[in-house]
């Protein structure tokens, strides 16, 4: 499924409505400005960057809440714009990467891949499920229930009823999880979703769960994978600025083993990197984060230890 010639085409989404810490907005432009699109030539992509995406604003006083989710119409607004965006890129041949921005983007990301690949399974890497629905969720915040709402878990909110459900329970897999809210593990219980925790990284080694998350959602290995990889899912001393970092994460090689692995398929067809808060933390620890940000990115397009 990798483009051949390899094109990528970089989505910066310099969005942070879905949840309440400003400065992750500024996750793309940092990536980019640290060099990220040239680092991607260095690799051999034919690299298509046109600029952060720009989003039409709504005024919160016109984005009340919808029972406690927090900026509804903006957030769906925005998703579908991306969704709209990526599948463009898809249809294109191209490998569409998308730069948060929080994670309920991935509600666009996802939607986009989907509706060029219907097929497509996701890959979830995170600290967190990001499965809340309106019921659940005890934060309001949406960055924390994309994952719902792709899969219809809950009655359709009329404000997001572009957002169809396309994906299926057995096609997606979580691997980092540490911080799972009570009623999201009723979900992932209820609905037979598969995913290592840091427990299982533990008991089995990155290699083992890696090979066995795989076998769950794509056993022949002939399925278009979606990679959507929230930064917290590595430690908190591994990439410090973000909103919502958690201890016990993963290891910088276990994060960049994922990538390399999902590389190594050749069935990646598009990946989000979210999460990256370059306001959140000191200059030295922003500069970490940003660095580590872009070379999960490289590992991901198959960049090589040898
Ligand atoms: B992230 C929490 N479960 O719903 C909630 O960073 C955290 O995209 C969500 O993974 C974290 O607010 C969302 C408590
Ligand atoms: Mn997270
Ligand atoms: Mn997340
Ligand atoms: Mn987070």
């Amino acid at each position: 499924f990798l483009p051949d010639p390899k094109r990528v085409a970089i989505v910066g989404c310099p969005f942070s409505g879905g949840q309440p810490k400003p400065g992750v907005d500024k996750g793309p432009i940092h990536l980019v400005e640290a060099g990220l699109p040239d680092q991607l030539r260095e690799l051999g992509w034919e690299v298509t960057f046109d600029g952060h995406h720009q989003f039409e604003e709504i005024s919160t006083l016109d984005d009340p809440p919808i029972g406690i989710l927090k900026n509804p119409r903006q957030v769906s607004k925005v998703c579908e714009a991306v969704a709209k965006t990526v599948e463009g890129h898809a249809k294109d041949g191209q490998l569409p990467l998308t730069l948060g921005g929080d994670h309920s983007l991935a509600m666009g990301t996802i939607s986009g891949t989907l509706s060029q690949y219907p097929n497509a399974c996701v890959v979830w890497i995170d600290a967190h499920a990001d499965i809340n629905t309106a019921s659940t969720t005890e934060s309001g915040n949406i960055h924390g229930m994309p994952v719902s709402f792709l899969l219809g878990l809950d009655a359709t909110i009329p404000e997001f009823a572009w957002v169809k459900p396309k994906l299926t329970t057995d096609r997606i897999v979580y691997i980092g999880l540490r911080d799972v809210d009570a009623g999201e593990k009723r979900i992932l219980r209820e609905n037979g979703i598969k995913a290592f925790s840091m427990h299982e990284v533990d008991k089995y080694g990155i290699g083992k769960v890696v090979e066995m998350a795989l076998d769950h959602v794509n056993p022949k290995r002939d399925l278009p994978i979606h990679l959507s990889f929230d930064v917290d899912a590595l430690d908190p001393t591994v990439a410090p600025s973000t909103g919502t970092p958690v201890r016990g994460g993963l290891t910088f090689r276990e994060g960049h083993y994922i990538c390399e692995a999902i590389y190594e398929t050749g069935c990646l067809v598009a990946l989000d990197l979210m999460e990256v808060n370059p306001s959140l933390a000191d200059a030295e620890a922003v500069k970490q984060t940003v660095a580590v940000g872009c070379s999960l990115v490289r590992s991901a397009l198959g960049e090589t230890l040898l």
